[in-house]
């Protein structure tokens, strides 16, 4: 356990924590924070989550959850009980006596941050601030935010002091959505602070409910940890996506020579090609470092030729298609193409920033007939036009010209799709291992 230098406001601070009396305050009720508040909430603690969509508020106080990792029996258990709360105001923050900050930051359109909801958030709270408060930030940002923004509206709008009156840390989510195994619960988690009394008072909060905790010597390291993280999936993404252009050069099967490359017991991790980066992490974070490092004169080249890459594979499946179309002797304007999946990644109904969307846009520019399907996603919206699923039928899976497998979901039968299909083209490899009509599929 942590102990602490003595302190009236902090060792008020600490029981509270420690004996669960405390109320903390969750700013963004998205698929960071409602799981935040639900964990928060189920030992006890009164959770009030401050929610800028009157709609989720509304959800969330009748006990329905709008995020797939949240079970609405959960939910409402905690709901009945008082423990979890839902508003639109920031009245309340000044009963809160943690405020945990789990809003979005995403990027404006070239690719520099966009700290507005960071920023309107710490303003509001800042407002408010009253000693003994704890808060920290969750969202990904640039290393420097927590210290170098949000530091500075806190003390100077409250007249307080961190470290002394209040206290402030950044503890980055790592939320991975749909991963059964790894929770808010039992996921490590990184906290940083630049005082050793914010540091020891957030590391207590957080060990309350999460098994292990990791501290780091500033927020701005905290930062950091993240950033780098989102950065080397990034990167690694690129570097097999990069492979598949040049298998493709090479009249090789990319996917062939991952599988056997990944047989190396040691010094290797998997990364598979697909058409293109999505989700609100990857293809953003990255790119929080990069501005960051350009401010120090400093050129972060993998990140950006890893986005280069990556935002490159929607127009590669383009091609692709083209191809196939061409070698069946039909034309993009007079074909009908049949696109499995729109969501981001598989299993889980997440559309925003999916490189479907982009390949879809692609198609639509080359006038093809174009049909979806995604058990996930009932409707989309592509290049202004509104797209609605189709079901899944044999007679429209063999009504395509060619099915383009774009994301992998688990609950599609790929077997049956290739066995009813005329052509398909497998941009995730899913089919490699299935027993099927191999000279149908083309793999990415
Ligand atoms: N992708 C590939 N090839 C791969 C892996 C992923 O093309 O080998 C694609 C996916 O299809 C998806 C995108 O990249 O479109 C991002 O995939 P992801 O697996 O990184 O998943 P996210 O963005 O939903 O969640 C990630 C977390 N996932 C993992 O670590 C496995 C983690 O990086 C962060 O906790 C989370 O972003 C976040 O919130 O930052």
């Amino acid at each position: 356990m942590t102990d602490f230098p003595s302190s009236s406001v902090l060792q008020a601070l600490q029981q509270k924590i420690r004996d669960h009396t405390a109320t903390v305050g969750v700013v963004g009720l998205g698929y960071v924070g409602l799981p935040f508040a639900l964990e928060k909430a189920k030992v006890g603690f009164r959770v009030l989550g401050v929610e800028q969509n009157p709609a989720r508020a509304g959800q969330v106080a009748q006990g329905h959850s709008y995020i797939a990792d949240v079970s609405s029996e959960e939910l409402s258990q905690v709901v009945a009980a008082g423990t979890l709360q839902a508003t639109t105001s920031f009245d309340a923050i000044a009963e809160m006596d943690v405020i945990v900050i789990c809003v979005p930051t995403p990027l404006t359109r070239n690719l520099t941050p966009n700290l507005t909801y960071v920023e309107s958030v710490t303003r509001e709270i800042a407002q408010r601030l009253r000693p003994g408060q704890l808060v920290t930030l969750e969202s990904t940002t640039y290393p420097g935010t927590t210290d170098e923004v949000m530091r500075p509206m806190l003390e100077q709008a409250a007249g307080l002091k961190q470290g002394q009156d209040f206290f402030l840390a950044h503890s980055p989510e790592r939320v991975d959505p749909g991963n059964q195994r790894y929770t808010t619960k039992n996921t490590n988690k990184v906290v940083g602070a630049s005082d050793p009394q914010s540091l020891a008072i957030a590391a207590l909060f957080y060990e309350q409910t999460i098994e292990h905790v990791v501290p780091v010597s500033s927020a701005k390291a905290a930062e950091l940890v993240k950033v780098f993280e989102n950065t080397f999936r990034a990167v690694n993404i690129a570097l097999v996506n990069e492979l598949a252009m040049l298998c493709d050069r090479m009249d090789l099967n990319v996917w062939e020579v991952l599988d056997a490359a990944n047989t190396k017991p040691f010094g290797i991790m998997p990364f598979y090609p697909g058409p293109g980066v999505g989700g609100h992490c990857i293809p953003i974070d990255p790119h929080y470092l990069e501005w960051k490092a350009k401010e120090l004169n400093f050129n972060t080249h993998f990140i950006a030729l890893a986005g280069e890459i990556n935002r490159k594979m929607p127009e590669f499946v383009r091609e692709k298609v083209r191809r196939i179309l061409n070698q069946l002797g039909i034309a993009p304007a007079r074909s009908n193409v049949l696109v499995l999946g729109a969501a981001y990644k598989k299993d889980l109904g997440d559309w925003r920033e999916s490189p479907a969307i982009a390949v879809m846009s692609y198609l639509l520019e080359d006038s093809v007939g174009l049909t979806y399907h995604d058990p996930y996603v009932p409707e989309i919206e592509v290049a202004g036009k509104t797209l609605l699923s189709v079901d899944l039928t044999e007679s429209a899976v063999a009504a395509a010209d060619l099915v383009v497998i774009v994301t992998d979901h688990s609950q599609v039968d790929y077997v049956r799709v290739v066995h009813h299909a005329k052509a398909v083209l497998d941009t995730r490899g899913i089919t490699r291992h299935l027993a099927t009509d191999s000279e149908k599929v083309t793999l990415l």
